[in-house]
């Protein structure tokens, strides 16, 4: 600190005096008056730089005890999500971390998961009307006949309905399904008439719409189910080849949810050890994961998801 005194005939003058040798950060301890001059203590509290020695400085805890995300960090690495989707993940986990310590990685990362996302079993059939859409080829007609296979086991009367008339032989591929099922099927050209078949869906209690393939980059191609998407009322549910490029899934992903798609289904999982597309589509665009499809098969129909399956697939 700078302490000093100053002598000056007036107030203003002594004050002028402080502020061009001290500046404007000076203050002011004393002021008094002797034989008719001013005398001023001003001080200047100076920065100083203190010099740590080694014993004085804080003692650091490593952390790393409690927070060992390691093998969590590498195992998301290896699935190549969005470096967000990552981050949004490790958070959650240092969150369950700082609760349960001891919890194991599985334990730890099915927690965070649960925390994260929303995981909407498509088999309990909460959903009476369900439509399927996606790219060309991600497995839209295989998981219908999947889930209609599954709902016949449980005895719920099902309908497919065909809204594909973009690929040839799409109708006659389901029809043919339906017919070993024995479940009903029936096709529709148009948004409108799909619209009134709902009106009157009543007496089905579950009711599963297929949609032509299409490449949500082009506009043209998304106007062929954006009517069908806009006329029903219903669980749109997104089917994505579970190997996609993830910014390809992502961006393709945000332009269904643009059709009110709130549903994920991956499928040709049994083809695919990287998951980084389907954590990156439900973290970025807020999808429930209903169900996933592990096979070709159909007898072998859709598996169930869950925050545990999930981190399961993640450390595999
Ligand atoms: N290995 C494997 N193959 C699958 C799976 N799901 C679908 N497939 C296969 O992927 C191909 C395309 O499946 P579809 O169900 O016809 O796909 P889609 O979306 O209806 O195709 P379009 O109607 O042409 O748009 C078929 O050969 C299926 O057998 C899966 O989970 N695993
Ligand atoms: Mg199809």
């Amino acid at each position: 600190m700078k302490i000093k005194n100053f002598i000056a005939d007036t107030m203003n003058e002594a004050m002028q005096q402080v502020r061009e040798e001290l500046g404007g950060d000076a203050v002011i301890l004393s002021s008094q008056t002797v034989e008719g001059r001013v005398h001023l203590t001003a001080a200047l509290d100076e920065e100083t730089d203190f010099e740590f020695r080694e014993d004085d400085t804080a003692e650091i805890i490593d952390t790393k005890a409690y927070f060992d995300e390691t093998s969590l960090r590498e195992a998301l690495r290896y699935h190549g999500a969005l470096e967000m989707v990552e981050q949004h993940i490790l958070a959650s986990c240092r969150e369950v971390m700082r609760s349960s310590p001891a919890a194991k990685d599985t334990e730890i990362l099915t927690a965070a998961l649960k925390k994260l996302y929303r995981f909407t079993p498509l088999l309990r059939f909460d959903h009476r009307v369900q439509m399927f859409m996606g790219t060309p080829g991600s497995g839209k007609s295989t998981a219908i006949a999947k889930v209609a296979t599954q709902a016949k086991l449980k005895g719920v009367k099902c309908v497919i309905v065909s809204t594909d008339n973009v690929r040839a032989g799409a109708n006659r591929q389901l029809e043919a399904f339906a017919g070993i099922l024995n479940t009903d099927f029936v096709f529709f050209k148009e948004a409108k008439e799909l619209y009134r078949f709902l009106q009157n869906s009543e007496n089905y209690g579950l009711v599963l719409i297929d949609t032509p393939g299409i490449n949500p980059f082009i506009a043209k191609e998304a106007d062929k189910v954006a009517a069908f998407a806009d006329c029903a009322k219903c669980a749109k549910i997104l089917t994505l080849d579970a190997g996609r490029n993830v910014y390809e899934a992502v961006e393709g992903a945000e332009v269904f949810a643009g059709f009110g798609v709130r549903y994920l289904l991956p499928t040709r999982l049994d083809l695919t050890r990287r998951i980084g597309s389907i954590l990156s589509v439900i973290d970025c665009c807020g999808f429930s994961l209903c169900a996933a499809s592990v096979s070709s098969s159909i007898a072998s129909g859709v598996a169930p998801v869950d925050a545990a399956s999930l981190a399961g697939l993640i450390l595999a």
